[in-house]
């Protein structure tokens, strides 16, 4: 259950579950993209309190999916390409504006495509970090130049704040689990291209079907 996010954060768990994420001819996988992001807000998790709001709401989104998968159609939502076309053939998804698919899995996955861009640009500023670099200069550079966009001011303003609460690089590597930063480094290079190749195969499938601001 995504109740119970307890267990101590591997980043190359994580790493793992982006990697089974993609199918033989590319598709992916909800159940693999589902893992990777309950591993990140188990990582989130351990960082206090203060960003129990953000996990909040991505335990939300999870759980969306997640009875998707379950309920009687979930042999449509194995990927997220067979989920796209299942919802659409079958209006199953608010196109302009919020009606009577507010929990549509198009548009709760777009929420976590979108944090999953921001996860890339985050895990890049921190690969090619030096030591003096701050983790929350890092992830609110990152933050605003993808997320940001889509979130109202308020919402901005508080992952600001939380951002300030963010531990420096050393901690922040250490939780992370993975051994000495320059390990961190060499992991976070490793997963890198799968977090992106997810991300694009994703962002095409959307912006093939004119998804990509579903409210
Ligand atoms: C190895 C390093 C790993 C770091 C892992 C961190 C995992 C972070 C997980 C963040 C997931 C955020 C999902 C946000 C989805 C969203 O945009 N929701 C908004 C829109 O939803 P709606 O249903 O209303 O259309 C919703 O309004 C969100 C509210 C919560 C605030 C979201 C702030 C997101 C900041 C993301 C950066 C996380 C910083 C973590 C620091 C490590």
């Amino acid at each position: 259950s995504v109740a119970v996010e307890d267990q101590k954060f591997c980043l190359k768990e994580v790493l793992n579950t982006f990697k089974l994420c993609l199918s033989e001819n590319k598709e992916v996988y909800l159940e693999h993209y589902v893992a990777g992001w309950r591993g990140l807000i188990k990582f989130l998790n351990s960082l206090g309190s203060v960003f129990g709001f953000i996990s909040k709401d991505a335990v939300n989104k999870i759980q969306i999916l997640v009875n998707h998968m379950n309920d009687e159609n979930g042999s449509q939502y194995v990927t997220v390409q067979s989920m796209v076309k299942y919802e659409l053939e079958n209006e199953l998804v608010d196109l302009t504006k919020r009606g009577s698919h507010p929990e549509s899995g198009c548009r709760t996955l777009l929420r976590l495509h979108r944090a999953l861009r921001w996860l890339e640009l985050f895990l890049e500023r921190l690969r090619t970090s030096k030591e003096d670099s701050k983790t929350s200069v890092m992830c609110a550079e990152a933050y605003n130049e993808s997320l940001s966009q889509h979130h109202p001011w308020v919402v901005r303003k508080a992952a600001g704040m939380a951002f300030c609460m963010l531990p420096g690089r050393l901690s922040f590597f250490e939780v992370m689990n993975v051994g000495q930063p320059e390990q961190v480094v060499a992991m976070l290079g490793e997963a890198l291209p799968l977090i992106s190749e997810v991300y694009q195969i994703t962002e095409d499938l959307y912006a093939q079907h004119n998804l990509l601001e579903l409210p």
